[in-house]
């Protein structure tokens, strides 16, 4: 009886899971031959040309140079990584026409590059490049700029644009206009190097997928507290006592200068980052005499460089003249952020100084040590990016001085940029874009809603607005996940510093976020996946 029952049971247990609808949960199809970030202007039509992705010719109709040679080179192994590249699946690769089919426009075989301007084989990517493009994929395939910068975005776009037929073997590219040309100069994205050390390949990568996202400046925060990994000549000593390791965990100036080249060739600056006064442990271990003595907070500890002395002044200026030597970007990013003033008020030293210059409070004295500097990279030269602190400490800045809005305390950052940019400084924003910051696997959507126009400027003080940076700080990643910690949560800063978009539907950027990542994992780019649910091919 017993058995017979347990049968039983079993058999409508089989019948009920046979019989149960299969409704699969949520996810999110990837879109296909969209572009991120969205153009300015695009209109596809659902007809289409069929690739063959190993015999397609990018063909320079206007100037030429090694730069566009080269870039043509890198896009002929994008173009070829189309296809199914899966351990399991077919390595597709076949051009097939489908019998009948009226939306059919036949093969496309060639892409016209018309560079209207002048390209040199050392031209250098800088604030005010143009990154403006045309590109039209009809009978005639052109892509138009007048700058390499142009051709490079768009070379990316028409990349892009590429994508797997139904039958996952033949690579199709739709009838296609796109105008496009950037919303902000600065799309910027900040790597921490000192709190963790990121191996040059990572970096690499890294400038990789900033391209594939038209991100333009790598923000390199290259030393902090923690340590100093930047080899310098003049002072050998600060990375052979400051690193964590002074040959395995360092830049030399040759490993920079290979980095700044790689990233030049593909329109990317390469911005530097010195911290000071604050955020300079790792100097004291080899150049105590910088920072302030602070046994009073504890014994033997140190705090921010000791701006009374004007030894500090002419290390920072030999030291910044070397370093205008190795970097060639027009900007150096001078930091000023978090300077603890607890070591200054307990130095004796310090107060007498104040005193003797009339200074009143400890932010004045770190506005006299900022301005100092300013003035010392101005002549070197360089222009300068600071924290917002600098600004809020009342430091008189040259005009064209950039001030980096961080903060989403204390003032929130929209109230920091109305003031910025009310005071007619330029101006970046970080403070939405924090990859350290983690609430859900799937964040992008937090990045994506912030709006840094959305701070009730005037047309002059949005003009004042250059851009932003996302950020990763290093603190919880090294080179075995920081690919992945930034992208593709970095692509939505991206598409809200390049694209209009407004009046976005967030399920509609999702799917075409679903297919970028998916395009960066085909290329080889360790992004994590961006929604609960998804899959590639
Ligand atoms: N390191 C340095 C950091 C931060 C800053 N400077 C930072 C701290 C807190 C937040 C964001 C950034 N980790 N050198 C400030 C610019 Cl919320």
């Amino acid at each position: 009886m017993k058995g017979l029952i347990l049968i039983i049971t079993l058999c409508l247990y089989i019948i009920y899971t046979e019989s149960y609808i299969v409704n699969p949960g949520p996810y999110y199809l990837p879109t296909k031959g969209k572009i991120w970030p969205m153009p300015q202007f695009q209109s596809s039509l659902d007809d289409y040309f069929v690739v063959d992705v190993d015999n397609f010719l990018l063909k320079a109709t206007g100037a030429n140079c090694k730069l566009l040679n080269e870039s043509f080179v890198r896009y002929y192994e994008i173009i070829k990584k189309n296809r199914i590249s899966k351990p399991n699946g077919i390595i597709s690769n076949i051009v097939t026409k489908p019998l009948v089919d009226e939306s059919y426009l036949g093969e496309l075989k060639q892409l016209n590059v018309n560079l209207t301007g002048k390209c040199n084989d050392n031209d250098q990517p800088s604030l005010d490049m143009d990154e403006s493009y045309f590109l039209g994929v009809l009978e005639d395939t052109e892509l138009s700029a007048n700058s390499i910068w142009g051709i490079l975005r768009g070379l990316e776009s028409f990349s892009q644009l590429l994508y797997l037929g139904d039958d996952k073997s033949s690579v199709l590219m739709n009838a296609t206009v796109i105008i496009d040309y950037p919303r902000f100069k600065h799309r910027g994205l900040l790597l921490d190097t000192s709190r963790h050390y990121i191996p040059l390949d990572k970096i690499y990568d890294i400038l990789d997928a900033m391209v594939y996202n038209k991100l333009n400046v790598f923000h390199w925060h290259i030393v902090d507290d923690q340590s100093f990994p930047y080899v310098s000549k003049k002072f050998p000593e600060l990375s052979q006592q400051g690193a964590y390791d002074p040959t395995l965990f360092v830049y030399t100036a040759e490993n920079i200068s290979a980095i700044i080249d790689y990233a030049r060739k593909r329109g990317v600056r390469v911005m530097p980052e010195f911290d000071t006064p604050g955020h300079t442990r790792s100097w004291g271990v080899s150049h105590p005499e910088l920072l302030t003595k602070c046994d009073g907070v504890q014994k033997g500890a140190y705090g921010p460089m000791d701006p009374s002395k004007n030894t500090t002044y002419s290390f920072l200026k030999d030291l910044f003249a070397e370093v205008r030597e190795v970097f060639t970007d027009q900007f150096i990013h001078l930091g000023g952020d978090e300077v603890d003033f607890d070591c200054w008020q307990l130095d004796p030293n310090i107060n007498d100084f104040m005193k003797q210059h009339s200074i009143a409070n400890y932010s004045a004295l770190e506005s006299y040590y900022i301005q100092k500097v300013i003035d010392i990279v101005d002549e070197i030269p360089f222009s300068s990016v600071v924290w917002e602190e600098v600004f809020e400490n009342g430091v008189t800045l040259p005009n064209k001085t950039i001030v980096h809005v961080w903060k989403d305390f204390g003032t929130p950052w929209n109230q920091t940029l109305y003031e910025v940019t009310a005071d007619g400084k330029f101006a970046l924003l970080s403070a939405c874009w924090y990859l350290d910051h983690l609430s859900n696997g799937g964040d992008w959507t937090k990045f994506y809603q912030c709006d840094p126009t959305n701070f009730g400027g005037s047309e002059e003080q949005l003009a004042l607005l250059l851009g932003g940076e996302a950020c990763m700080w290093a603190e919880a990643v090294n080179e075995y996940n920081v690919v992945q910690r930034i992208f593709p949560r970095a692509s939505a800063t991206a598409e809200k510093l390049w694209s209009n978009n407004d009046n976005y539907d967030l399920e509609e950027v999702a799917r075409r976020l679903e297919e970028h990542t998916c395009r960066m994992n085909r290329r080889g780019i360790a992004a994590q996946p961006p929604n609960a649910a998804g899959f590639c091919l």
